[in-house]
């Protein structure tokens, strides 16, 4: 079948003709450059190129790690520090024996892992600078397996994109959720906490499981992590900007320090 366009030309004349501008534009290529408008849109291309190329090697840069003796005396607690719903209280008070943390959404394999068998499994201690987009910052040492090794497990789906978080605390009834794309989630010093500063993690720093997403600011740290869904998109999550903070507050979603 021979198909045209809406011009009734046949696609292999335009192709053609397509062909022979791209040769008068080679011919002419030495005298385009000597134009400096010409000039300058390259090289801004160029510019473009090399920023782009440096974000993406900067993503996968390691976060600072420091030593026991930076750690900071205090630790703020910030946003809840004591999720009021039943079910948590009730988690809290049998030491979260009987919590499960869920792995769904665009996974081959959901899980369902009780505290024990996070704690069992391998796990990655850093010590590391939380940045609170209020201004404030504290070093801390926390423990935990890598979000890689549950996304691992659990088996990423193809259309999977983001991985989000979420939180057994809300503010006046809207959940907190925080989310990441895949980048973040393999990274190395993306880890779900256990511990902190040595010590099983406490309520007010996001008991039992808490995330570290080291190259990002303060509030994408989810705390109270009950469920860690793999999603193609966010728009159809809470109010579709990917975090409690981006949807009521107009947060950038990529929060990278
Ligand atoms: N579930 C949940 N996670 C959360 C928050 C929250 O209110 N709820 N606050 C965020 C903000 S703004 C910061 S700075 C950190 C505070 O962690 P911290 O209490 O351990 O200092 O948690 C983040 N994660
Ligand atoms: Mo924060």
């Amino acid at each position: 079948m021979r198909r045209n366009n809406s011009m009734g030309v046949p696609r292999r004349k335009l192709i053609g003709a397509a062909a022979a501008s791209a040769g008068l534009v080679l011919s002419g290529c030495d005298r385009l450059n000597e134009n400096s408008a010409f000039r300058s849109v390259l090289r801004s291309a160029e510019d473009a190129n090399r920023a782009a190329h440096r974000l993406l090697v900067d993503r996968s840069a390691l976060a600072r790690e420091f030593t026991q003796g930076d750690l900071s005396p205090e630790f703020r607690m910030n946003g809840t520090i004591n999720p009021s719903s039943q079910s948590y209280q009730t988690h809290a008070a049998e030491k979260f024996v009987n919590w499960r943390l869920q792995v769904n959404g665009l996974v081959q394999r959901p899980m369902s892992l009780s505290l024990a068998q996070l704690t069992s499994m391998p796990a990655r201690e850093q010590i590391t600078r939380h940045d609170c987009v209020e201004g404030w910052s504290a070093i801390g040492k926390w423990r935990g397996p890598p979000l890689s090794l549950l996304l691992k497990s659990a088996g990423l789906l193809p259309a999977a994109r983001f991985i989000v978080f979420h939180c057994a605390d809300d503010f006046d009834g809207t959940p907190y959720y925080e989310s990441i794309d895949l980048i973040d989630a393999f990274h190395p010093q993306t880890i779900l906490a256990w511990s902190m500063n040595g010590a099983q993690l406490p309520v007010g720093h996001g008991a039992p499981l808490r995330l570290r997403a080291e190259r990002q600011l303060g509030y994408k740290h989810a705390k109270y992590i009950m469920r860690i869904e793999a999603a193609e998109s966010l728009s159809d999550i809470g109010g579709g900007k990917g975090g409690y903070w981006e949807d009521v507050a107009d947060y950038e979603w990529y929060a990278g320090i």
